[in-house]
């Protein structure tokens, strides 16, 4: 008996040691990997008895142990291997009926086989695990994530056998004031572990992340850095673009650091009517990564957008993360193909990915077909503005955005919020995010979505202490819906700054099928007369230099009650979510035309 409880109390103290969560690994599906897809057993634990019943007595496992009865008599209150399974990545709301409404913790398990190499580093990646993630490998505690839609990952290279390993990952998807997002929000709050699941194969010195962008004022210079996961110096690091005839060999400096300058010629810029790529190999000794990225540039001269230094209009659509039929997490790259195949009909050469930065594959696919993306954090409505954890959660999950796409050419908006009521301690908190997106990433231009206050009821007056932080003024507004109904061609618009202006928001709800006159509501007909009148009120817009409708498709919100017409669906899709198109498809797909 002694002998057990000195076992119990040596793995209470080792959970304590856990790593820190590293600096994002950047390209991470390119590098050398063994993915942890797949199913994972799972145990929905209603008071947390796994995780609470070991904290307040030291001697009882804590579920993360994994722990299995010895002898007959031996009391273990939980097994992983008896229970369900379930396919990661995934949400638990749509895989088991039980957890449609679920907000709470779920426990989740996987065993592996690894072979330990001398000379190789195991990180563990995850793409997204929503919300709250602690994470156990072996039954030692190995950190805590917050953030649900960011990627993160840990060295766990020591805490690894040569063999049979087990990972288990307690997640958590309570809602909480001082969390980003807060209390309420318009999505379903899909909880699990949403994204790819990785263990990636680093030797000891490895790239961590890097970046090559196009010069803002020179196009015939490639800007280049790069950085280990190691203060080392004197290492070398070649950089070739075969297509470019480049190849140039670098060394790191003090901090395992390269920035340098590539010359280019005949560089064929990255444009969504030529998405042209170019394969880019990074080697280190003992390390060759991959990538294929794409250059152009983006800029604004008054109120003109201009990429590759030429005038465009955004013809974009707003979307969520959402599977293209019947609800669920969205992942994966056929997911985002058929996704953006209503897109690419629409005439869309712009998404807005709201409200929480969507899944790399996603990205990386709209990138191939030429569809420029706005990428944004959950910073949504209000927030706890003046606590300095839900700051510092909001600034690391932008950071984690900006790293995971900075090589991603079709991303050119960052934006740091949406809807969010004017005030001095809300202008404090974006102000510093807006610094931080800039202090991070000067290739990109800066926005988010924010409300409109009138100056009268016919006349919008856009005014807001935060456009003097942003790059482009963007703002939500439903006239139509849930403002002044059949009275937009009454309205007036005035934009006072000398900025782009995007309308990230306007639409209204119709259930696909639901038909009637144009002045009843949720009939397909009340939604193609407001797209009618919203477009035309917006082409008279100074400055308009694009939109992002709300929205593609129908999706899955908890505050949409109304029974026959919305059962928990937000209906302002203009694809429903079984996937038929609505009227007012057609109207944006007509207005979008004459915008070429
Ligand atoms: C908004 C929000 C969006 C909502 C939408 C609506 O302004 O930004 O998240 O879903 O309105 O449908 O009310």
């Amino acid at each position: 008996m002694k002998k057990q409880i000195l076992t119990l109390m040596l793995l209470a103290a080792a959970v304590s040691l856990h790593a820190d969560e590293l600096p994002l690994l950047g390209n991470v599906f390119n590098r050398q990997h063994t993915s942890l897809n797949g199913e994972w057993n799972y145990i929905v634990d209603v008071q947390e008895t796994g995780y609470y019943g070991y904290r307040l007595d030291k001697l009882r496992n804590g579920f993360f142990i994994n722990a299995k009865p010895q002898r007959p008599e031996d009391l273990v209150e939980y097994d992983f291997d008896k229970a369900d399974k379930m396919t990661i990545p995934s949400d638990w709301n749509t895989r088991d009926e039980r957890l449609f409404f679920y907000e709470g913790t779920v426990w989740f398990k996987r065993s592996f086989t690894h072979h330990k190499q001398p000379g190789h580093r195991a990180l563990l990646y995850f793409g997204a695990v929503n919300y709250e993630a602690v994470v156990y490998v072996n039954g030692r505690e190995v950190g805590t994530h917050v953030g649900g839609f960011t990627p993160f990952n840990y060295d766990v290279t020591n805490l690894l056998r040569d063999g049979e390993n087990f990972v288990i990952v307690k997640v958590d998807n309570k809602r909480r004031a001082e969390n980003v997002p807060t209390l309420i929000f318009d999505w379903w709050n899909y909880g699990g572990i949403t994204r790819d699941v990785l263990l990636v194969d680093v030797p000891e010195t490895y790239i961590q992340n890097y970046k090559l962008s196009l010069d803002r004022t020179n196009r015939k210079q490639i800007n280049f850095s790069l950085q280990l996961n190691s203060k080392t110096a004197g290492q070398a690091v070649t950089v070739s673009i075969p297509e470019l005839k480049i190849k140039q060999t670098f060394t790191t400096d003090a901090d395992g650091h390269v920035g340098a300058t590539l010359k280019v010629k005949n560089l064929q810029l990255w444009s969504p009517d030529n998405p042209k790529l170019y394969n880019v190999e990074l080697t280190l000794a003992n390390e060759t990564l991959t990538d294929a990225i794409g250059f152009r540039t983006i800029e604004t001269r008054g109120k003109q957008l201009l990429l590759n230094g030429e005038p465009i209009f955004l013809r974009g659509i707003s979307m969520h993360e959402e599977k293209p039929n019947g609800g669920g997490r969205a992942n994966g790259t056929e997911d985002a193909r058929k996704l953006l195949t209503w897109v690419k009909e629409l005439g869309c050469n712009f998404v807005r990915l709201a409200h929480y930065p969507h899944n790399e594959h996603m990205v990386r696919e709209a990138e191939r077909q030429g569809i420029l993306v706005w990428s944004e954090i959950p910073v949504y409505w209000t927030i706890a503005w003046t606590n300095e954890q839900t700051a510092a959660n909001a600034a690391g999950q932008l950071t984690a955005m900006i790293h995971r796409d900075q090589n991603r050419a079709n991303v050119i908006i960052w934006s740091i919020a949406n809807e969010t009521p004017h005030s001095q301690q809300r202008d404090a908190f974006l102000s510093r995010l807006a610094g931080k997106a800039r202090e991070l990433d000067d290739t990109r231009l800066i926005s988010m979505a924010m409300e409109v206050t009138s100056a009268s009821n016919y006349h919008n007056r856009l005014q807001d202490n935060m456009n003097q932080y942003v790059d482009i003024i963007s703002f939500n507004q439903y006239i139509g819906w849930y403002r002044d109904v059949n009275d937009a061609a009454k309205m007036t618009w005035e934009v006072p700054y000398d900025k782009p202006v995007i309308v990230s928001e306007f639409g209204g709800g119709a259930k696909a099928g639901m038909h009637g006159e144009t002045n009843q509501r949720w009939t397909e007909e009340f939604q193609e007369n407001l797209y009618r009148e919203n477009t035309a009120m917006l082409d008279k817009i100074e400055g308009l230099a694009g939109t992002t409708p709300w929205i593609l498709k129908d999706f899955r919100s908890p505050r949409r009650l109304l029974n026959g017409v919305q059962d928990y669906y937000n209906r302002k899709g203009l694809v429903s979510d079984g996937g038929e198109k609505k009227k007012a498809f057609y109207v944006l797909q007509e207005w979008y035309k004459s915008k070429k």
